[in-house]
């Protein structure tokens, strides 16, 4: 993208395929969580209903290999952008992982929840979730047994959703990382922000399923793609401050 002030509001989407090359696993990919677990069972307020203890489980071990990843080129490169752009830089991530907090990111918005939290079913305290999770954990806050991770699941309204609609309507450019587009209401995002005039990038492994939406389409590995773009975004404005 060409003519940048510096000024321009960026939104920038992220996902599962941003963190793949920190060893977590993408959830539609050849090997990916979904051709190993059901999601119906592990991702839905019904599943958890009907066995609570399976769901702590994947959880559990998702939330030991998260601690235990750290923050790619991809990650550190965005967390780079939001230092240094002179505008401002919202990540809205998918991602449940805290890699980007790790890699120094700030002020994002986690839309589908984070595996180091936990909210309890009965009256909606948050706090932080320990290692292992357990279904008849009481609440911190009203000592009911209801835990549970504080993670979006399907048919669940995902977190901040006011406050990203509006961003999309106000964004210049929109940039969507290592998301296969299949996810709404995240999957329209493209759609919403390129309606209301923003220049649209998708970056990923592949096009995704809403490529379409996209002004320009970026393919490789994200931890090579991101901070080159990064960086040539970035030199377009060191070069217009030098002159
Ligand atoms: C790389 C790479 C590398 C790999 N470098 N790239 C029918 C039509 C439309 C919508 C619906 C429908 N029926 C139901 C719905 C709604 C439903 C939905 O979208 N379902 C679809 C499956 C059809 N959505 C919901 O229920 C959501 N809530 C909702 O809609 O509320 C009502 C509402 C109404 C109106 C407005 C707003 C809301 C909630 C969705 C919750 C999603 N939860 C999950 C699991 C919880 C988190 C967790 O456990 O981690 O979130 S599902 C899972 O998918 C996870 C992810 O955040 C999400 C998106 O996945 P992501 O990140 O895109 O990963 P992948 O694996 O799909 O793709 C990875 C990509 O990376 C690939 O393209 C690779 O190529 C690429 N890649 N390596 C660069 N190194």
């Amino acid at each position: 993208m060409q003519g940048l002030s510096g000024n321009e509001f960026i939104v920038i989407l992220t996902g599962a395929g941003l963190s793949a090359e920190s060893g977590l696993g993408t959830f539609r990919d050849k090997d990916g969580l979904w051709t190993r677990y059901d999601l119906e069972e592990v991702a839905t307020p019904e599943g958890f209903a009907r066995n609570p203890a399976l769901v702590h489980e994947f959880y559990n071990a998702r939330r030991a290999n998260a601690r235990a990843a750290q923050p790619n080129a991809g990650h550190q490169a965005l967390a780079r952008l939001q230092r240094d752009w002179p505008g401002d830089v919202l990540i809205v991530t998918q991602n449940v992982d805290g890699l980007h907090e790790a890699a120094g990111a700030q002020g994002l918005i986690h839309m589908h929840g984070i595996l180091d939290g936990a909210l309890c079913a009965a009256c909606g305290h948050r706090w932080t979730a320990p290692a292992v999770m357990a279904p008849q954990d009481p609440c911190p806050a009203c000592a009911a047994p209801a835990t549970r991770p504080d993670i979006v699941w399907f048919g669940e309204m995902p977190y901040q959703m006011e406050e990203i609609w509006f961003a999309l309507r106000q964004c210049d450019l929109f940039v969507a990382i290592g998301t296969s587009g299949t996810v709404y209401p995240a999957a329209a995002f493209a759609q919403d922000a390129g309606r209301a005039g923003a220049h649209c990038i998708e970056i990923n492994a592949e096009p995704s399923a809403v490529t379409q939406d996209f002004d320009e389409v970026i393919l490789g590995p994200a931890s090579q793609t991101v901070p080159d773009w990064v960086a040539s975004l970035l030199a377009q404005v060191t070069r217009k401050a030098d002159r």
